[in-house]
């Protein structure tokens, strides 16, 4: 089975290097791993253990070599040539040539950024590693209470845009841990560091720039003031400037959208880019599968297009894929995952709304995180109310 597990592994090592650009944050895995394991150690056991010797060992073999941080081309950004082609871009939209050479003169390059970003060896996770860090029982009691505290808004926000207060809730405490850790870069250093100094991804970040400028405009912020990851993702749900722009809401009516203080505007927002992108009110995320018979490496989803589904669930059956749910569409699409969990795996089929998750950050695992967890708040969510109910 070592082949098997390596094949796997490669799978999973691909949906992590490409996962999560257009969605909502240029979210990697090392960001994680660097903001939450001083705050609450994981727990590994023998098993996770000796898959992680065997992941290092294949990391070994299939790491690239750590990329090279570009020295500064210049003491300032203004003096950049793509930032001058940028400014030039942004005048012919109707911003003055002193403002934005103001603010250009302003933004910090940040090596931590080009750091964290170059840093190639953390990407590799099994969902066995995966799930430890984000399922587990603090994440979940702080979960029960951001929901008990937001009650009113989660319930408005699921019957307005069909979307459950769980997976609401998920994604707040996947992203930011409810809003503790939002980010401390101010997000134009963010935006401008991986924006010329970072040529693998610069042209998405000074389009993200770009947006910067025009959602300080519209909202009247100083361009300074807001704070975000080293992506330049904000507040509770970590939106990049196109995803403000495009899917914050102003969900308490008071003239503002502001997802960094906000908790109802934060909980309106993930709501609205979950409708924006299709959720299906009361329909299945994933389903359990029975594998009958001979199965083809390439029917398994790889890498962020894998993440499309293409094959009806009628398709799926014909090759042997048999759902453990009765009841589902068989023209609905879905996608085949095999995950690893130690040396075991799991199979399930990822539906539509499995996909629509993966629009938020393009990754299986993640997406299976947020809705592992979303049932397991859930749970606990009834428990206690069930148990405060009894008592009155
Ligand atoms: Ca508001």
């Amino acid at each position: 089975m070592k082949r098997g597990f390596k094949i796997g592994l490669a799978s999973v090592l691909a949906t992590l290097v490409l996962g999560g650009c257009t969605g909502m944050e240029e979210k990697e895995i090392a960001q994680v791993k660097k903001a939450e394991p001083a705050a609450e150690p994981v727990k590994v056991d023998k098993k996770a253990a000796k898959a992680a010797e065997k992941v290092a060992k294949v990391e070994k073999k299939t790491a690239k070599p750590e990329v090279k941080i570009p020295p500064a081309r210049y003491d300032s950004y203004i003096e950049y040539p793509d930032a001058q082609a940028l400014m030039l871009d942004m005048q012919n939209e109707g911003f003055s040539e002193a403002y934005l050479f103001d603010v250009l003169s302003k933004a910090k390059r940040q090596e931590s950024i080009l750091k964290a970003m170059s840093r190639p060896a953390e990407k590799s996770l099994n969902w066995g590693q995966y799930r430890k860090i984000f399922i587990e029982s603090k994440r979940i009691t702080q979960g029960v209470a951001f929901w008990k505290e937001n009650k009113v808004a989660l319930e408005r926000a699921e019957k307005e845009f069909g979307v459950p207060a769980e997976i609401i809730v998920s994604i707040i405490g996947v992203e930011t841990r409810y809003g503790r850790i939002t980010g401390s870069y101010r997000v134009l250093d963010a935006l401008a560091t991986l924006g010329f100094d970072y040529p693998r991804r610069g042209k998405f970040f000074q389009g993200q720039l770009k947006e910067y400028l025009r959602l300080v405009k519209e909202e009247k912020v100083e361009v300074t003031s807001l704070k975000g990851s080293y992506a330049g993702a904000m507040g509770y749900g970590q939106f990049i400037p196109s995803s403000y722009r495009s899917f914050a809401i102003d969900f308490d009516n008071d003239g503002k959208r502001d997802i960094w203080n906000n908790k109802t505007d934060a909980i309106g927002s993930v709501a609205n880019y979950f409708a924006e992108h299709k959720w299906k009110p009361g329909a299945p995320v994933i389903s359990g599968v029975a594998l009958n018979g001979h199965t083809e490496e390439e029917w398994f989803s790889k890498g962020r297009k894998g993440l499309i589904p293409k094959v009806t669930l009628g398709e799926w059956q014909q090759r042997g894929v048999q759902p453990h749910m009765s009841n589902l569409a068989e023209d609905g699409k879905a996608i085949l995952m095999r995950l690893e969990i130690g040396d075991d795996k799991q199979y399930w089929l990822g539906l539509h709304n499995f996909y629509v998750i993966t629009r938020y950050n393009h990754s299986k695992l993640y997406a299976m995180a947020v809705y592992r967890l979303s049932e397991q708040i859930k749970a606990a969510y009834e428990k206690e109310t069930m148990k405060m109910a009894d008592r009155s």
